[in-house]
């Protein structure tokens, strides 16, 4: 028997959060997005995708577009805590989650509507229910497997049910653009095109090689997955108190370092944030990199203590990625705090550290003032007690 997997994604989730903590932007062109010279658009509401407003545009070119545009900062502490809840919501029907960015999971809800008759309705009941308890509107799609259920949650927004059964593939799937088709970056897309293939259909039907080998690695996966054979496990992750951490699929691919770093920076925030809110601290930073082919790179760096403040963690993240980088089509980072331990635990360790350090000051002391005594001046002094006196 088929699974019935759901992929439920929040509606332009930033602004979203920015409407909910400013609700006189409701029905007015908002985006969220850096406001400096080099600024990028995170999300925009879809007053403002009417004017052509995206993630990923530079912010002069959106306001360019959108003259009354709204411009809203960041505020990575409300998006986490909105998130967390709608997670939590979601988990209140089945524990079988796996959650795939900050504003997207996927969720097996085999068992919970195996006995209900109509599906449409009760996933409509749930939507509505998410949006009286937290005010965040999102996109379901009902399918068999998790391939077909994140094609259909992208088929209506905001607000939307879309159900895709397997036999409904030809007609739903196959129109459309074949940069609509998740795992498509949107510079493959173009290459694609110019061999002929314009649709998600085109793709099915095709046998040309040219075409297996722009798609590289990825081929065999898109085939199988447009022709109804995705992956139907939704994995949970056991929660791991030691690390946090959050990934970002772009919404292009990309290779602008700049870019990136704006990327890696929104997701050190989101992660300090959390941690900050937890009492966590770690030592070690992860970056996540995955390729426009889907190899996933990771690699780590561990610090000389434990730290959770945006400066000391985006630090390492840079060097991480700097060393890492070479210029690949990128199409997800992501950024995670490791060998978590809780600030109250740290604390007694750094009395006994500072136990330590005071003693050896202490010994410092006494030198200094032996060579005073034996040479009857006052002129040994440490280092750091002339600048005091100076200042
Ligand atoms: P998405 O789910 O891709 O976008 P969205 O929720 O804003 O809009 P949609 O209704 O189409 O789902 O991404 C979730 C959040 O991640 C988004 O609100 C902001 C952030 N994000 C960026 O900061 N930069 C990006 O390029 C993308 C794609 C998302
Ligand atoms: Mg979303």
């Amino acid at each position: 028997m088929s699974k019935i997997i759901l992929h439920i994604d929040l509606n332009y989730f930033f602004a979203r959060c920015e409407e909910i903590m400013d609700p006189s932007c409701i029905g007015k062109p908002v985006a969220v997005a850096g406001n400096s010279k080099r600024g990028i658009v995170s999300t925009a509401n879809y007053e403002a995708r009417k004017y052509g407003v995206h993630s990923a545009m530079p912010t002069y070119m959106a306001k360019r577009m959108c003259q009354n545009l709204i411009i809203k900062g960041h505020h990575f502490d409300v998006y986490s805590a909105l998130s967390r809840e709608f997670f939590q919501f979601v988990k209140t029907y089945t524990k079988i989650i796996e959650v795939a960015s900050i504003d997207e999971c996927y969720a097996d809800f085999t068992d919970v509507l195996k006995d209900v008759n109509d599906v449409e309705a009760f996933v409509k009941k749930m939507q509505q229910d998410l949006f009286n308890k937290t005010k965040l509107k999102c996109s379901i799609g009902i399918a068999s497997n998790k391939f077909l259920a994140k094609m259909a949650s992208d088929m209506k927004k905001p607000m939307g049910i879309t159900i895709l059964r397997k036999r409904d593939i030809p007609s739903m799937l196959y129109p459309l653009p074949i940069g609509d088709m998740f795992g498509i970056g949107k510079k493959t897309a173009p290459k694609l095109k110019k061999l002929g293939i314009n649709t998600i259909g085109d793709l099915a039907k095709s046998s040309d090689p040219e075409v297996e080998e722009a798609l590289g690695k990825f081929y065999n996966v898109a085939m199988s997955w447009i022709h109804g054979e995705g992956d139907d496990v939704v994995v949970v992750e056991p929660p791991d108190p030691k690390s946090l951490g959050h990934a970002m699929t772009l919404y292009e691919d990309t290779s602008d370092y700049e870019e990136l770093k704006t990327f890696l920076s929104n997701l050190t925030h989101q992660v300090v944030i959390e941690c900050q809110k937890a009492h966590k601290k770690g030592n070690t930073v992860q970056l996540t990199m995955k390729d426009f082919e889907f190899k996933v790179i990771t690699r780590s760096l561990t610090m000389d203590g434990f730290y959770n403040d945006f400066d000391t963690i985006y630090r390492a993240v840079c060097r991480l990625f700097d060393k890492n980088f070479n210029g690949t089509l990128t199409r997800l980072v992501g950024v995670t705090l490791q060998n978590l331990i809780d600030e109250r635990d740290l604390q007694i360790q750094m009395t006994f550290f500072d136990y330590g350090k005071h003693e050896e000051e202490n010994r410092t002391k006494l030198l200094i003032n032996e060579f005073n005594r034996q040479t009857h001046s006052n002129v040994f002094m440490r280092a750091s007690d002339i600048k005091n006196k100076k200042k």
